[in-house]
């Protein structure tokens, strides 16, 4: 540990298992010394997430629950950290959906209500909770978010989640503005391919991690590890001069024409 987040309080949104994204994250922040604070949606997933703990030996200082999909959901975790905890340094927003039948064919075909489920759950999720986290963070702060290529370009069955990551990603920018004037910066990782649990039984994961291993500069793929740490990064006073920004951890693939 060298102790970069030392003395700071994270609120970590979207650990599922051991192979969620927020789970390298946790431990990148872990190994950084931050305390850290846990939502989940359902209480039954807080077992789950405790044996992680448990097993890693990481102490919470908190785990709360929160749904997305509700504001009531939202301000009530916030209500709750700010009474138990206080002031908190940062927020990991590793959090999205869609349905899965509209991550395949057409974007063409996407329903109106599979478009607003896609952008209420994975891009206006972090516009409420930016919202709720800036009172808690008295001394300045740092919001992070997962992004992904689809947002800048055409890719394949991504479909109604990168119009959803193209409002995630420009929610980053606006928000940044927003909450500047606190000493509070957003930013979002967009990861190259990872297989997660959200991404299980989609099609055509194989063949993308494929092409990252013969056209990304670094010729390898990315992982949850090497997420974490530049999640990390942005989390802390490293990055006091970075705002608005959405970093690619991707090997590089993203500038291979
Ligand atoms: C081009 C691709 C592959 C095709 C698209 C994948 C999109 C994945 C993201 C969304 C969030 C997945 C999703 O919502 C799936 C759900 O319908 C079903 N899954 C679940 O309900 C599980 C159990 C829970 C845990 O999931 C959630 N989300 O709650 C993109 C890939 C190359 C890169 C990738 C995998 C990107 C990404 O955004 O994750």
């Amino acid at each position: 540990m060298s102790g970069l987040l030392k003395g700071k309080t994270i609120v970590v949104m979207g650990v599922a298992n051991q192979r969620s994204i927020a789970w390298g994250i946790t431990k990148s922040l872990h190994r950084e010394g931050a305390n850290l604070i846990f939502t989940n949606r359902q209480e039954r997933s807080y077992q789950k997430l405790q044996k992680l703990l448990e097993d890693h030996h990481i102490e919470a200082t908190l785990l709360v629950t929160c749904d997305v999909a509700s504001d009531k959901s939202i301000k009530e975790a916030f209500a709750e950290i700010k009474e138990k905890v206080g002031t908190i340094h940062g927020v990991v927003h590793s959090v999205a959906f869609a349905n899965r039948d509209e991550l395949q064919g057409e974007y063409a075909n996407t329903s109106r209500a599979g478009f607003l489920l896609a952008q209420e759950i994975s891009a206006y999720s972090l516009v409420a909770i930016a919202n709720e986290a800036r009172k808690l963070m008295t001394e300045g702060g740092s919001i992070v978010t997962q992004s992904y290529l689809g947002a800048e370009r055409v890719v394949k069955n991504y479909n109604v989640m990168g119009v959803a990551k193209a409002s995630l990603e420009a929610s980053v920018r606006y928000l940044a503005e927003d909450v500047g004037k606190n000493d509070i910066r957003v930013n979002a990782i967009s990861a190259g391919p990872i297989r997660t649990l959200s991404a299980k039984g989609v099609s055509g994961l194989n063949e993308i991690h494929s092409v990252i291993e013969e056209k990304a500069p670094l010729r390898r793929n990315v992982d949850q590890d090497q997420v974490g740490d530049a999640t990390m990064f942005l989390l802390s006073d490293l990055a006091r001069g970075v705002t608005g920004e959405v970093i690619h951890v991707d090997s590089g693939y993203h500038i291979m024409g």
